[in-house]
């Protein structure tokens, strides 16, 4: 048994966990969303409006902050927690990723990825020792080790590759982590298994990765282009072959039927920039739906985006003033919308962690995922 992660219940009718994972900055209760500050701010909120929506961990990314301010600069800055004033758990991406979407140029080698800063050009290198360099100087909760992300559709041969490689950066992620004292200081570090849309390749990653005895395991390479019901058979091919004792954490998703889906599939952490770049796009959530407010018929809307539920936005504005500050791009709107898109997910994560104890999560989130879709217009 793992002592950092605590396995409260189990449902009987989905694979869904409810469960406690123990990090240098307090507990984490998971199911939980994590909000994506990608540069050391989640875009539009402060630390403390954070907090306020139900957030407990938030994430960092490797990619962005080594560009800039670059990761030594954080270092002697005191940390992520301190440089940005946060003092919750923060959990960092590796980097690869971002540089697989981002940068330009980039040559994939088996010690690492070459690329350019999609900044300014400058010639950059991640391997192994590089991302667990920066998240140490971050001094991030949960570091991810750096992995390879084949696109989709990819070829077998090439999705071979890519868990071989993945495999191996893990395996001298965790010795590097091990040799610097970073998991003995009580950081951890999770393992990413890919494996695109081959079952069998998606379960030697799951159960090779789960033999190196990582604190947490994730499923990386869904969410790249393929439609939900593939996503959702390769979360389900890869999360049987996890470790039932480790938090597991699916990168990079997803809008809210999508996540209860994946609860219901054994899953315990998300995060995703979903909620708040629809919010910055005058988007908010709903139990019926997304709604956008630049739509006229919300123009003279008394009503707040969600009746009774208790946020700032919801207890003080109408659907009317918040169409207003769209429409006239105040940049109040984000900052509200983004409020209120947040605490909808976070209040979403604790209903559901609420049912997995009541021991009805099947049903309720079968019932919540179809009012939800039925209200998508
Ligand atoms: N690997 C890493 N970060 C990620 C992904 C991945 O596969 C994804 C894919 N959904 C998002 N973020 N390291």
């Amino acid at each position: 048994m793992s002592s950092h992660f605590q396995l409260l219940k189990t449902d009987t009718g989905t694979a869904a966990r409810r469960g406690r994972l123990q990090t240098l900055h307090g507990p984490i209760e998971t199911p939980i969303f994590m909000p994506v500050g990608t540069q050391g701010t989640v875009k539009s909120l402060t630390p403390a409006q954070i907090k306020e929506t139900g957030a407990q961990i938030i994430l960092g990314n490797t990619y962005h902050l080594n560009l800039r301010p670059g990761s030594e600069l954080v270092r002697d800055l005191g940390g992520l927690h301190q440089f940005m004033g946060w003092d919750g758990p923060i959990l960092t991406d590796s980097g690869g990723f971002q540089v697989f979407s981002l940068a330009k140029l980039r040559d994939i080698r088996d010690d690492g990825i070459a690329f350019s800063s999609h900044l300014d050009g400058s010639k950059l290198f991640l391997g192994p020792r590089e991302v667990m360099t920066i998240q140490a100087n971050l001094g991030s909760d949960i570091a991810m080790v750096i992995d390879e992300c084949p696109p989709w559709p990819c070829t077998r041969e090439a999705c071979r590759d890519a868990v071989d490689r993945s495999y191996r950066w893990a395996q001298q992620c965790k010795q590097i982590a091990t040799d610097n004292g970073f998991l003995a200081g009580g950081h951890h570090v999770f393992a990413i298994a890919q494996g695109s849309t081959f079952d069998d390749l998606r379960r030697e990653a799951a159960e090779s990765l789960a033999a190196l005895d990582f604190p947490g395991y994730a499923v990386g390479g869904v969410s790249v282009g393929e439609p939900e019901p593939e996503m959702l058979k390769q979360v389900g091919a890869t999360t049987p072959f996890m470790p039932a004792d480790k938090p597991r954490y699916t990168m990079g998703l997803g809008t809210p039927p999508q996540i209860l889906k994946m609860i219901a599939l054994g899953v315990d952490m998300f995060d995703c920039v979903h909620p708040t770049r629809v919010a910055r796009n005058g988007a908010a959530f709903t139990p019926d739906g997304l709604i956008n407010l630049r739509n006229e018929r919300y123009r003279a809307d008394p009503a707040p985006l969600v009746e009774g539920l208790d946020n700032y936005t919801c207890r003080k504005f109408t659907r009317a003033y918040l169409r207003h500050l769209v429409m006239a791009n105040e940049i109040l709107a984000c900052t509200l919308l983004t409020l209120h898109n947040l605490h909808f997910y976070l209040d979403l994560m604790a209903q559901a962690r609420a049912h997995i104890e009541a021991g009805d999560f099947g049903p309720w989130h079968r019932a919540w995922v179809e009012r939800f879709e039925a209200g998508e217009a």
